[in-house]
């Protein structure tokens, strides 16, 4: 065929370095940007063929998140905004690692074993973070594309949930939003400007917010979406690119992990709510300091927490009988887990790292909230959930009371990118909560109170060797470790702690929780010991 002759020679412009081989990992392909190029190449031809196989348009995102700025990575997103499936990965995988000459070879078993049918025409939305190497590695992208006679659209700079929410858009003929910037800063503001106008007593302290954009696209983005807010929120905007690097001591991983404010931003005034989006505005964590100066980190935990009780609260009140679940993971801190099971008595399951096992487990429900303590997350509802809340909300034939939840679920449901974890919708989504509820950033901290916590990172030789069962909360291999784990866990009240391989990098994670701060310092420390 006419286009394999022409991929022979474009792919010779995007050569593969001898011996490199990467894997599509926890969110694609991510490592240093300068070895990226014919991944990004590949990746347009497979998106090409991934769209011609659903007969939809496919989606490629070129980001690393919060990894520095020298680092890229790409990611693929399947028909309805979700991320791309499993055996996708692995032919991502194959095709990255085929030498230069078995590229053609590669690319045929793909098609072959997908029996694919090369005359169906194919189209690509692709988009791109602030990094300087996104220009030319999206470039990349779209020469594959173009190789394989594939259309695609450009979206330029956008962040990563806003990249899904054109896929998503496009491939419903619209009925989700509008595929524009646009059409996407209309529907989530116009829905949070609908369940935040009855909350009249709203005080300009409410109405503003500080916010960290970690120097990346969500500050861009953020900046463009302000006018359609209509100044019902009023946000500071620090990190917003102009001086700082990209991640660089800021962004809601810096915050998260490091559990203290980003540099770069105004000095916080006691009480101040502020929050902090990653380098391409997928995850979101919020924070204030009290007038001792005492930090308080508000992750993905307290968000899910907040967002299922607001939710539960609504269908009890609409009188809708839909089960609700909370996904977490193994890092999600052990009181959040208690509190929703015990107190909210809201079902939580617990899935491996990565919002796509999330994402999965969250479909099985009507309403499905999942977070990673990170704050990647977002909430999911079913068809039949969504069906019976329009029609609550159109039936004229019932109490107030019910109408009015049944009103505010489906703005709810409208302020939620239900495609992706997204930064700018989830604020939306808990200002707005916030805003109902006439709740404090301080009143929210105090639903439960967090175990401390500490995550460590260790460079082993081969991280591989690590391998782990029950949402990797148990160490299988190597012999001996998980047993060392209790060991160093029944010494300490409240402890838990495990171990599992970095999907993004080349170390090992541990995380440890305990009654004291120097508890969970001291357990995670020993327990990195272990792991060497
Ligand atoms: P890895 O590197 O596999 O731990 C990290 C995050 C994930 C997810 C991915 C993708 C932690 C502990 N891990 O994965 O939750 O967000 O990056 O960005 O935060
Ligand atoms: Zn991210």
């Amino acid at each position: 065929m006419a286009e394999f002759q022409e991929i022979s020679k474009l792919s010779a412009l995007h050569p593969k370095p001898a011996g490199l081989v990467l894997q599509y990992g926890t969110s694609g392909f991510r490592t240093n940007a300068k070895q990226l190029d014919h991944i990004m190449f590949r990746m347009g031809l497979l998106a090409t063929v991934r769209s011609k196989k659903t007969k939809a348009t496919i989606g490629v995102m070129v980001t690393a998140s919060h990894n520095p700025e020298e680092d890229n990575g790409v990611k693929l997103v399947d028909p309805m905004g979700e991320m791309v499936t499993q055996d996708w990965e692995e032919h991502a995988t194959q095709l990255a690692n085929a030498d230069q000459e078995d590229l053609l070879t590669a690319l045929k078993n793909i098609i072959e074993k997908e029996a694919i049918n090369m005359s169906q025409e194919a189209n690509v939305f692709v988009g791109k973070d602030t990094r300087s190497s996104s220009a030319s590695l999206s470039q990349a992208v779209l020469d594959g594309v173009s190789a394989l006679g594939g259309h695609s659209k450009d979206y330029g700079l956008v962040t990563t949930p806003q990249l899904h929410y054109m896929v998503c858009c496009q491939n419903t003929q619209g009925k989700y939003g509008e595929a524009t910037v646009e059409g996407y800063y209309t529907k989530f503001c116009q829905a949070f400007i609908q369940l935040t106008k009855n909350t009249s007593n709203r005080t300009d302290d409410q109405k503003h917010l500080c916010l960290d954009g970690a120097n990346g696209i969500g500050a861009l983005k953020v900046r463009e979406m302000e006018s359609h807010l209509k100044k019902e929120l009023q946000i500071s905007l620090n990190n917003d690119g102009s001086k700082g690097r990209l991640n660089h001591q800021c962004g809601a991983d810096y915050v998260k992990v490091q559990q203290k404010p980003p540099t770069g931003a105004h000095r916080i005034n006691p009480g101040e709510r502020c929050c902090s989006f990653d380098g391409d505005a997928d995850r979101i964590v919020y924070y204030y300091t009290d007038s001792e100066g005492t930090f308080h980190l508000l992750d993905g935990d307290k968000m899910a927490t907040l967002i299922s009780t607001f939710l539960k609260e609504l269908l009890t009140q609409a009188g809708l009988d839909l089960k609700i679940a909370v996904v977490q993971t193994a890092y999600a801190n052990g009181s959040s887990t208690h509190y929703l099971e015990n107190t909210m008595k809201v079902l939580v399951r617990c899935t491996k790292t990565g919002v796509k096992h999330l994402h999965h487990v969250a479909q099985e429900f009507d309403v499905g909230v999942y977070f990673e303590a990170n704050g990647h997350g977002t909430v999911l509802f079913s068809k039949a959930a969504e069906e019976k809340i329009q029609q609550l909300a159109e039936d004229t034939n019932v109490n107030d009371e019910r109408k009015k939840a049944a009103l505010l679920l489906r703005n709810t449901i409208n302020v939620i990118n239900q495609t992706v974890g997204d930064a700018i919708s989830d604020m939306l989504l808990i200002e707005a909560i916030l805003a109902i509820k006439g709740m404090t950033i301080q009143q929210w901290d105090t639903i439960y109170t967090d175990l401390p916590n500490r995550q460590l990172k260790v460079k082993v030789a081969d991280r591989r060797v690590i391998d782990t069962t029950d949402a990797e909360r148990r160490a299988v291999t190597p012999a001996g470790l998980q047993e060392a784990i209790d060991n160093l866990v029944k010494k300490y009240r409240q402890a838990r702690s495990f171990v599992r391989p970095s999907g993004t990098e080349d170390v090992v994670r541990v995380y440890a929780e305990a009654d004291t701060q120097e508890s969970a310092d001291a357990l995670a420390h020993e327990v990195s010991l272990a792991v060497y």
